[in-house]
């Protein structure tokens, strides 16, 4: 079976819009509804796999939204998909080179076609990835809070549920101060910083204060296409740098932290196309000795069941940000949902992903299906 090549007969995007239970602050606004496509990819064998689109409603994180998804998908992506049978996974990402970018909607379908070539072969994801952790340690992303006050008792609700790190969202005028509200609060907590891209060059002063805070990183303080401002800053700061927005793929993860950019690396599927692309910055990574940890992009189910997945590789060793659907979602689309317990996710042994996928509550979120299949296509 392994060496069977992959025919795709169909695929069928759904779309889908979910309302977050808490609304979320990041430097860029708040958002509350969540819309993104869900990718189902059958083959021949009448097999399954699932893929879901980090990609939001809005730029605002980086070029790519659901509906230019919906474009490159229909228009380019799938056709390629579906021209001739896959070999393996990896074949995916080279099969989609001469399409520039649109990572997210890459990693998508690259993503269904992961999951389909695991459970074609009765083997979990995480094992055909290359992983081998049998439970994964998770932090948790804060968004910005009104006040210290407000925060510090956020921060106090997640450390009693037991995760790991605390990252908290920051801003200019929401920075040092609150972060040294959470400290004096939480002496010994891991604890980190987001800015996402909130900063220049000139606040170089205010964020050599946050030396003082013992703080595990600084996640994007500076521009999100920036690598070389990245290397000045880390050159005159202590706490170490993690880059997010900046990393796209594994040529971008070397040439960063060839110049000295950055410390740590936040890797998100998504931003980087792949599983395929994600594992190749995970190896770099772990000969360089760069301490990698799985970002977040407030997924639902599909998305958080492949960053468990692809956490169980052995450089991940920081906590991410794959938080339990619940600190999302009312309702997740997949059965069992991702359950966080003292900070730790047990990984599931089942084929593929290792969750099944909860049609009743996917159908109650969907405002939208298209199917793909060859016919249509060339028609
Ligand atoms: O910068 O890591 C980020 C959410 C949306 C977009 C970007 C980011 C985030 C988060 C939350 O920090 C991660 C999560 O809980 O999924
Ligand atoms: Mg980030």
């Amino acid at each position: 079976m392994a060496n069977k090549p992959i025919s795709i007969r169909e695929v069928t995007l759904h779309r889908l819009v979910m309302r977050l239970k808490d609304p979320f602050t990041t430097s860029f606004g708040t958002f509350q509804d969540k819309e993104f496509y869900v990718i189902e990819m059958e083959d021949e064998t009448g097999a399954i796999g699932f893929g879901e689109s980090v990609a939001f409603s809005s730029p605002w994180y980086s070029e790519e939204t659901v509906e230019t998804n919906k474009h490159i998908m229909e228009q380019f992506l799938i056709p390629l998909l579906l021209e001739s049978p896959i070999e393996h996974p990896d074949e995916v990402s080279k099969r989609f080179e001469p399409i520039r970018r649109n990572n997210m909607a890459k990693s998508a379908l690259e993503g269904a076609v992961w999951d389909l070539y695991a459970k074609r072969n009765h083997t979990p994801l995480y094992q055909v990835l290359g992983g081998t952790k049998r439970q994964i340690d998770v932090g948790i992303s804060i968004g910005i809070q009104p006040t210290a006050t407000d925060l510090v008792r956020v921060v106090d609700g997640f450390v009693n549920e037991g995760y790991k790190r605390m990252k908290i969202k920051i801003k200019p005028g929401s920075d040092y101060e609150m972060l040294k509200e959470v400290r004096r609060h939480f002496p010994d907590i891991l604890l980190m910083a987001d800015a996402n891209s909130a900063y220049t060059l000139e606040d170089i002063s205010l964020l050599k204060r946050l030396d003082d805070l013992d703080l595990m990183m600084i996640e994007q303080p500076l521009a999100h296409d920036d690598i070389i401002d990245h290397a000045k800053l880390q050159s005159v700061l202590e706490t170490p740098i993690c880059l997010d927005e900046s990393i796209h793929s594994y040529e971008d993860a070397r040439k960063a932290v060839e110049i000295g950019s950055c410390q740590i690396i936040n890797i998100k599927i998504g931003r980087v196309g792949g599983l395929s692309e994600s594992k190749k910055i995970h190896d770099y990574c772990a000969e360089q000795g760069i301490a990698v940890w799985c970002g977040g992009m407030l997924e639902a189910g599909i998305g958080r069941a492949h960053n468990v997945a692809l956490t169980t590789l052995p450089q991940f060793i920081l906590p991410g940000d794959t938080a339990g659907s619940s600190r999302y979602w009312e309702n997740d689309i997949i059965d069992p949902e991702v359950i966080v317990k003292n900070g730790v996710i047990q990984v599931p042994d089942k084929p593929g992903m290792g969750y099944e996928i909860n049609r009743e509550v996917l159908e109650s979120y969907r405002v939208d299906r298209q199917v793909y299949t060859r016919k249509n296509i060339l028609a």
